[in-house]
């Protein structure tokens, strides 16, 4: 049950770190029991203190704990909780009217969004756009429509991959435990390749690009079939896999693969797109242009949207209703979209991302070079993580240390989230409405916290 006095969100709440419980604290204890008593026990907080009020780079829980927000709800409300574009056009929507369903009655803030995406995703020649509810929808819909352009089954995912976990975006996730383990039997024509991640390359950073993009082509050729394929999908920055940014000219060389044997190269924009990475979309940076391009996350600032952009003659290729869903493309979603782009592009936001991840890569850069755990230090933009591993040269992966600096960093008011498939990533995805101040008390409160688990393991 709610408190009798609300704390109101936005930009007006104190923009300060205060922790004043235990964390979780009485009041968050006292709701997780309830939790279990309501929720299933396979669905877990990464930060168990339930939510009073968000706003700027803060978020206040029911025990008055206000934690500096690293997480933004998983990429997602990158331009932040309560922009005022966001929250004012959503609130207008929902008193015109909150659903119609576009397959029985369009509206035009629909054709708005589709308008914006298609004009910003860098997918060569004319383009079309097609809504949905979330990144694993989307993800499903680019695979549907690859393959009805093509006629072909195959699709072509790499290490580390995360793409959802409905039954064929879970299938295209690449790891075991906590997505798959239990759910199978998996969907079939999903073939895996190594992904180009310079810190794990067991030829060294130098040959990763080239390599990983020989061993594509090998499973290409050889195992699947190129007339097989129908889609190479990638995301440009792997995300839960730890914000491995692909070696530099990876990217295109899968471009120029898939181009020379006529598969389509889907990039999933779902997590690092939308000005997180400084860019609209992050493959930009590789001056990559793929023919299908997914997006969800902070595409509406924390209401329900996922989108597959691509080539008009590709999303065409679906015949009349083919396509669809009850609630896709919702019209206080749609409005709250708009809203996103009207605030990167008024304040500038993808501007604010590049200076946010200068900030953070120049701090964790002096940290790694005084912590040996800190084995790599990577990103772009908004979107940075540390992997950390066993001081002793070998780069063998330390969980524990890890959840312990999580865990470290929670207790001293700081959200950062863990990643990776050895889950040894910390990874950093402030809201780009964090002010300076904020940011550089968060970066030393992960230093302290590195800096006391390290020792105590040591
Ligand atoms: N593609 C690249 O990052 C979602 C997952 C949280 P949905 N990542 C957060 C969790 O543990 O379930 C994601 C992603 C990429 C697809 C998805 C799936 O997006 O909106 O969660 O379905």
């Amino acid at each position: 049950m709610s408190g009798a006095s609300r704390l109101v969100g936005g930009p007006e709440l104190p923009q300060v770190r205060r922790v004043v419980s235990e964390i979780p604290g009485p009041r968050s204890r006292e709701l997780l029991a309830r939790q279990r008593t309501l929720v299933p026990a396979g669905l877990r907080a990464a930060l168990p203190v339930f939510v009073e009020a968000v706003g700027g780079g803060v978020i206040v829980d029911a025990d008055g704990n206000s934690f500096i927000d690293f997480g933004s709800g998983i990429a997602v409300t990158t331009v932040g909780n309560s922009a005022a574009a966001v929250t004012e056009r959503a609130a207008a929507q929902l008193h015109r009217f909150t659903h119609t369903c576009f397959l029985v009655n369009p509206y035009e803030s629909y054709l708005d969004v589709c308008e914006k995406l298609n004009e910003l995703a860098p997918v060569p020649g004319e383009k079309r756009t097609i809504l949905v509810n979330s990144g694993a929808e989307a993800v499903e819909n680019a695979v549907k429509i690859a393959r009805a352009a093509t006629g072909r089954p195959g699709i072509v995912v790499f290490d580390h991959a995360f793409h959802g976990r409905t039954l064929l975006t879970m299938s295209l996730t690449a790891k075991n435990k906590p997505y798959k383990q239990g759910f199978g039997p998996f969907a079939p024509e999903v073939h895996r390749a190594p992904m180009a991640y310079p810190y794990r390359w067991p030829t060294g950073p130098e040959n990763c690009a080239e390599e990983a993009a020989q061993a594509l082509a090998d499973l290409l050729d050889r195992q699947v079939g190129a007339e097989n394929a129908a889609a190479v999908l990638v995301e440009p920055i792997q995300g839960e896999g730890g914000i491995v940014v692909p070696a530099p000219g990876f990217l295109s060389k899968v471009a120029t693969i898939c181009r020379a044997r006529g598969i389509l190269l889907i990039v999933d924009e779902i997590q690092a797109g939308i000005a997180r990475t400084g860019r609209m979309f992050a493959c930009e940076h590789e001056g990559v242009q793929p023919d299908l391009i997914t997006t969800a996350k902070g595409l509406a600032g924390g209401l329900p949207l996922g989108a597959v952009t691509g080539r008009a003659e590709l999303m065409d290729a679906v015949p009349t209703g083919g396509l669809g869903g009850t609630y896709s493309g919702n019209p206080v979603a749609c409005e709250a979209a708009l809203g996103v782009f009207e605030e990167i592009e008024t304040h500038d936001l993808m501007e604010r991302a590049r200076e946010i991840g200068d900030t953070m890569l120049e701090h964790l850069g002096v940290l790694g070079d005084t912590h040996p755990v800190i084995g790599d230090v990577r990103g772009r933009g908004a979107m940075v993580a540390i992997e950390l591993v066993e001081p002793d040269g070998e780069r063998f992966p330390a969980p524990d240390l890890t959840a312990r600096v999580a865990r470290r960093c929670h207790e001293n008011g700081l959200l950062v989230l863990t990643a990776g498939s050895y889950g040894n990533v910390l990874r950093f995805l402030p809201p780009l409405s964090i002010s300076d101040d904020l940011l550089e008390e968060g970066l030393s409160i992960l230093g302290e916290a590195i800096t006391k688990e390290s020792a105590s393991a040591a």
